[in-house]
């Protein structure tokens, strides 16, 4: 049954700020101005700014999916998970998120700092920007949550108690459905150019429906840290010197590499893009950002390694392997979250905006990009950019 409660609107805003002190104090609700800006798939998020340029954000978690409508209710009991996310990323990335002002449970309403004068990572992508650093900035915020709430910094007791208190089954079927399962084996939600139907049905071999398999039973199977569990280009903002991770209400302990995987995924959507509107420059800087972002992760990381909480067993040796496996790992989840933004249920606007025979080329280099990752396996960030470098020039 679909939960019920109180539903915000840009008019009954400024009353719910004067209600809880804390916020009332961050703006001056007598000027205040209130604009609804959700542009996601599931939520209503307002921003607020009142007339001395003070502001803040209200995020509120729909009881549906918004991309579909009330025919699919889904628990705004995400907001929970988000909340939890933002505390406790927090505690070790805090330069790399919003700062958050505090959760309503009843009325599944998240507050934190009104970001307006960055803008989304998908966006600037899009249309050409480059914001140098971001990449590296993502890496170093994955490692850090990796390391700090997973088994090398957190004694293995107090790991099982995190591990299960943030289970999120609705999230991850998500997941698991649309990510992990939906563009392999077909689905009446998939939908797809007409022109990209043969190459949508590629996706469908047993190898391929093997190889998601295999990447399925790792996310769910393999609770490493406390996830992002979403952190695709729409979920970062941007600007000079400054790079924030929002929208976390998919956490939950799962592979690192999914978070590693899912701007890796948005790089070659990128470069796809550019090839297409034969914007060569940004292209070929996009194809740098997938060595940006792991670099700067795995430097990271090492710099944390020697506060491993046990390294009787956890020594070099181990690290080397372990990171290593990391770097495969997210070449192939990329391919997945790659694939389901051509053939799945939630697109990206990234391609969708194209005429549609730019679109259709670049969706194709995108798909053939999938099934080379997902089939030859490429190692390093390097070799996943040459893939994708190859597969775009190809046109
Ligand atoms: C039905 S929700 C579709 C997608 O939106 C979210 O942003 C996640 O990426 C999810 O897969
Ligand atoms: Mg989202």
């Amino acid at each position: 049954m679909t939960e019920q409660y109180e539903l915000l609107e840009p008019e009954k805003v400024a009353a719910y700020i004067d209600a809880h002190p804390d916020l009332a104090a961050r703006v001056d609700t007598s000027t205040l101005d209130v604009t609804e800006v959700g542009d996601g798939n599931l939520n209503l998020v307002f921003v607020c700014q009142d007339g001395s340029g003070r502001g803040l954000v209200l995020k509120q978690a729909l009881p549906y999916v918004r991309l579909v409508g009330p025919s699919w209710p889904f628990t705004p009991k995400r907001a929970v998970a988000e909340a939890r996310a933002y505390e406790v990323h927090g505690r070790f990335a805090a330069e790399y998120l919003p700062a958050f002002y505090g959760f309503d449970a009843a009325r599944y309403i998240l507050a934190m700092e009104d970001l307006t004068d960055h803008r989304v990572w998908r966006g600037a992508l899009t249309d050409g920007e480059r914001h140098d650093g971001a990449a590296a900035d993502i890496g170093r915020y994955v490692a850090r949550v990796a390391f700090h709430t997973g088994v090398f910094g957190v004694e293995a007791k107090a790991l099982k108690a995190l591990v299960a208190g943030a289970i999120s089954p609705e999230l991850c079927e998500i997941t698991e459905d649309l990510v992990l399962t939906e563009p392999f084996s077909g689905a009446e939600r998939n939908w797809y150019q007409d022109e990209l139907e043969d190459a949508a049905r590629s996706l469908q071999t047993p190898e391929l429906k093997a190889a998601a398999g295999e990447l399925k039973y790792a996310f769910m199977t393999r609770a490493e840290a406390l996830l992002h569990g979403d952190l695709h280009t729409g979920s970062v903002m941007v600007r000079e010197g400054s790079t924030r991770a929002f929208d976390s209400e998919f956490a939950f302990y799962g592979p690192i590499a999914f978070d590693l995987a899912l701007p890796w995924s948005n790089f070659v959507v990128t470069m796809a893009r550019d090839a297409v509107l034969g914007r060569d420059e940004h292209g070929a800087w996009a194809a740098t950002l997938f060595e940006e972002l792991w670099d700067a992760f795995e430097a990271e990381f090492r710099s944390l390694w020697p506060n491993v909480v046990d390294p009787r067993v956890y020594n070099e040796l181990f690290l080397e392997r372990w990171l290593a496996q990391t770097q495969r790992d997210t070449a192939a989840f990329a391919a997945t979250e790659a694939a389901r933004r051509i053939v799945g249920l939630a697109h990206a606007p990234d391609l969708e905006a194209l005429d549609p025979e730019p679109r259709a080329v670049a969706g194709r280099a995108v798909i053939e990009t999938v099934k080379r990752l997902l089939l030859d396996r490429p190692e390093t960030a390097a070799e996943v950019s040459a893939v994708a470098r190859e597969e775009v020039a190809r046109g």
